[in-house]
């Protein structure tokens, strides 16, 4: 493994490095400590060209100024929380609330927007972030100390581990917004991307993107990724729970039974994604809006520039029935991982 580091930009006034991984095989990943956040994963085609396969803005400003979440650490609580509240032991705890009337992934100063202490491995090819995240912030109790570990391995995975810790009982939900991009040209949207997920379950939403607290068979839906299919049928489809939204950004319910959650493949550069995790869902979101305000690689980020396969506990389980617990306390310590790896199809 070999490790690099690089100045990516300046937070109030302190240096923020890119630190970059690169395995034997010549697969890097890279990340800044400003929201635990990966910055690049360079992989081979099916003719060996390296490119990069995630969405990225084109500086530290950028993230800071217009909060992309491209490759972040998203927490405490990943997803919507209705009303950006919850009830819990009788008490009524209310969350900031930073989407309409909700609160999204974690607030308007979730951890996406922190400054990470960040020690780099280079032996083990590993990246460890921590952060302690005050009793309050967000309006969530408990002064947590969090810990993110980005491991890249000599079998072209990446590799994700949370850890974390409360002095008192809080919610905690995290996932990693990276959105895939495996033509390796921004320039070109993902709709010949092909998915499978080992889901039968999704999630409907209802008013303001909120879940709308049922599980839906995918079965003769355009939400049927149990067999491998491009995701232009489900994103361009009159389906009334995507014509709205004019696209995927739905929670699927992951089978347990399942090792592989779900595969992403691009027919062109013939790269794939596997992933895997000990989590009982993913959203996928196919970025189904143009932003105008930041550009990627020079380009504006156009829509169905890149997919998400955002791995977490059914977004709003404090308040849904039946979709997970993400209650932390303070005599638990929360650990989950997430892994995606990296190959090409012959
Ligand atoms: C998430 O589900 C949400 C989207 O609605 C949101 O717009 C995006 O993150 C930024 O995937």
């Amino acid at each position: 493994m070999e490790l690099t580091k690089t100045v990516y930009g300046i937070y109030e006034g302190k240096d923020v490095h890119e630190y970059t991984l690169t395995n034997s095989k010549g697969v890097s990943m890279s990340a800044i400590p400003f929201g635990a956040t990966l910055t690049k994963l360079v992989t081979p085609d099916k003719d060996g060209k390296k490119e990069n396969i995630t969405l990225n803005v084109k500086s530290l400003e950028d993230f800071v100024r217009h909060r992309p979440f491209y490759g972040a650490t998203i927490g405490r609580v990943a997803g919507r929380i209705t009303k950006g509240k919850y009830s819990l032991g009788g008490k009524e705890i209310q969350l900031d609330v930073n989407e309409g009337n909700n609160l999204l992934h974690g607030g308007s100063k979730g951890l996406d927007t922190k400054l990470w202490d960040i020690e780099a491995n280079e032996v083990e090819g590993r990246l460890n972030f921590n952060y302690e995240s005050p009793a309050g912030e967000n309006g969530f109790p408990g002064t947590m100390q969090i810990n993110v570990t980005y491991t890249l391995t000599e079998e072209n995975e990446w590799v994700i581990d949370y850890k974390a810790t409360t002095d008192e009982t809080t919610l905690f939900n995290p996932t990693n917004h990276v959105y895939f991009n495996l033509t390796g040209d921004i320039k070109k949207p993902i709709l010949n991307h092909e998915l499978e997920l080992a889901s039968r379950y999704y999630v409907p939403l209802a008013e303001e993107n909120l879940p709308d607290g049922d599980l839906e068979s995918v079965k003769g839906t355009p939400f049927d990724f149990t067999t491998i299919k491009p995701v232009r049928e489900a994103v361009l489809s009159d389906h009334p729970q995507i014509k709205p939204l004019k696209g995927l950004d739905h929670p699927f319910v992951l089978d347990e039974d399942e090792d592989i959650k779900g595969i992403l493949f691009d027919p062109e550069s013939k790269r794939e994604v596997k992933f895997y995790t000990d989590r009982n869902s993913v959203v996928v979101f196919t970025h189904n809006g143009e932003v105008d305000d930041y550009t990627i690689d020079g380009e504006p980020a156009k829509q169905y520039a890149g997919i998400t396969l955002e791995t977490q506990t059914l977004p709003d389980a404090i308040n849904q029935p039946n979709f997970g617990n993400i209650i932390l306390r303070p005599d638990e310590t929360f650990q989950s991982q997430t892994t995606y790896k990296f190959g090409v199809r012959k």
